[in-house]
């Protein structure tokens, strides 16, 4: 194991400064420490696990959204795929040096990807999976024929924030323009500036930067005075239908850019925005119990805790607290979070953190637990991270996989196998966990910030 010779100071220095000062963040030589070092054989082991899931793609789902691979199958979210795997994991296939298998996906991406395919998709899965792939894939091997897909996809889903509130509609035809579903999650509305902002610096077109601003502008002007998140609303009335209180599905990645908005544009009126919400969440949400710490739902208006709920999802927000400067929270949710995979071998999609019952009981090789533990780690370099990290490596090993890959749980109760692999996985689980055990200074995080599928931007100097 590496030594735990990183303070985390000179990151979190440079995320503070980033965030409140427009300007130039520091760069890695100039903070504090020198970089972490790999552990060899645990990164290996990862880009191994790489080579089965996608080795399983390639043979059995080639250029289609997902591969199946208890059944070697594939299939597509809609009429004409979208790569979904491909392009979500085109970057880890390249921070692994596995660049056969990166220039193929990069090669689908160019010729047979088709951004104005005639079809209905989620205007924010899209983003987040395939536009964050592409933008990713320019920034990291630069190579403007994905800069010139994104730019088509990026016109595509622009139509989805022509609403009377500028908040996006949640579906949109990428060919026609057609929006649908005016109802949509917070998430939904909130997670677009990493993306638009990297777009618009890109091609010096100021109208995606513009459109993601709107939204966080007309979700922020319906928070409650209590400064509490609240889970859904109606981009057309601009009010709020589900006035649940949370940090988990629905809410988590419109916070999440709130705050790397403001690392990456060096915005302060995204900083205070995420101070004042963040403040909320830990005074009216967060719950302590012999874990560690949790945070469960609140009714919005009146900011009581009334269901002691989370789920695998929410396990990002330990990362994310640690990311914006608060370690010694990040540090207690993260052990609740492995506790709980610990009682069950892989998280549930939902369950009570009082006593664990389970409420969902699927594990869906969902990345945030992987994820703060990579995050924790960096800042920290305490080896308890790395060592936990391993023991989500064997449970994987041991409960999800099979001939061709990695599946997904139907229930973690039983150990009952379902017969899908998401692209998440390839994104952002595997990812996080590679860069668990790689160099510190690959991808260091006072130079990128991660999308919230975990493609890598860079942060603006
Ligand atoms: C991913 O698509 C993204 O991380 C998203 O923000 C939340 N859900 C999945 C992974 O669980």
């Amino acid at each position: 194991m590496s030594r735990p010779a990183r303070s985390g100071l000179g990151v979190l220095a440079a995320a503070a400064l980033a965030a409140c000062a427009p300007g130039p963040a520091p760069s890695a030589d100039e903070t504090d420490a020198a970089p972490l070092e790999a552990d060899v054989a645990l990164r290996d082991r990862v880009v191994d696990m790489m080579r089965l899931a996608w080795g399983g793609y390639v043979e059995h789902a080639w250029g289609r959204d997902e591969v199946h691979p208890v059944s070697g199958t594939a299939s597509d979210w809609h009429a004409v795929p979208l790569g979904l795997t491909a392009v979500d994991a085109l970057d880890t296939l390249h921070l692994m040096g596995l660049t056969a298998e990166r220039d193929a996906a990069a090669g689908w991406l160019r010729d047979e990807l088709d951004p104005t395919a005639d079809i209905t998709v989620s205007a924010f899965e899209t983003n987040i999976r395939v536009l964050g792939g592409l933008l990713s894939g320019h920034a990291l091997l630069d190579d403007p024929a994905l800069l010139a897909q994104a730019v088509r996809l990026g016109d595509a889903l622009l139509p989805a924030f022509d609403s009377p509130t500028g908040m996006p509609y949640r579906s949109v035809n990428l060919s026609t323009g057609a929006v649908s579903q005016p109802r949509t999650s917070a998430a939904d509305a909130g997670t677009w500036l990493l993306e638009l902002a990297y777009l618009s610096a890109q091609t010096g077109d100021p109208r995606y930067e513009a459109a993601a601003r709107g939204a966080l502008d007309a979700l922020d002007a319906l928070v409650p005075a209590n400064d509490l998140p609240f889970t859904e609303v109606d981009v057309e009335q601009g009010r709020i239908t589900l006035p649940l209180a949370q940090v988990g599905g629905g809410v988590d990645s419109w916070l999440e850019y709130l705050f790397k908005g403001s690392l990456q544009l060096g915005d302060a009126t995204l900083r205070s925005r995420w101070e004042r919400m963040l403040a909320a969440a830990n005074s009216a949400l967060a719950e302590e119990t012999d874990d560690g710490l949790w945070y469960g739902y609140a009714d919005l208006e009146s900011g009581v805790l009334n269901a002691p709920v989370t789920g695998a999802l929410a396990c990002f927000w330990p990362g994310l607290l640690a990311l914006a400067g608060d370690l010694e929270r990040g540090a207690r949710h993260t052990d609740a979070c492995v506790a709980a995979r610990e009682a069950y071998g892989l998280l549930p999609d939902a369950f009570l953190y009082r006593d664990l019952t389970v409420v969902s009981a699927n594990h869906e090789l969902r990345p945030e637990l992987a994820e703060s533990l990579f995050v924790m780690w960096r800042l920290t370099g305490d080896p308890r991270w790395r060592a936990r990290g391993v023991d989500l490596l064997d449970a994987l090993d041991a409960l999800a996989r099979v001939e061709g890959g990695y599946t997904v749980l139907t229930d973690v109760r039983t150990g009952a196998r379902g017969d899908a692999t998401p692209s998440f996985f390839f994104a952002e689980t595997l990812k996080y966990l590679f860069l668990l055990y790689a160099d510190g200074d690959v991808l260091p995080l006072d130079a990128w910030v991660f999308n919230t599928e975990a493609h890598p931007l860079p942060i603006r100097r």
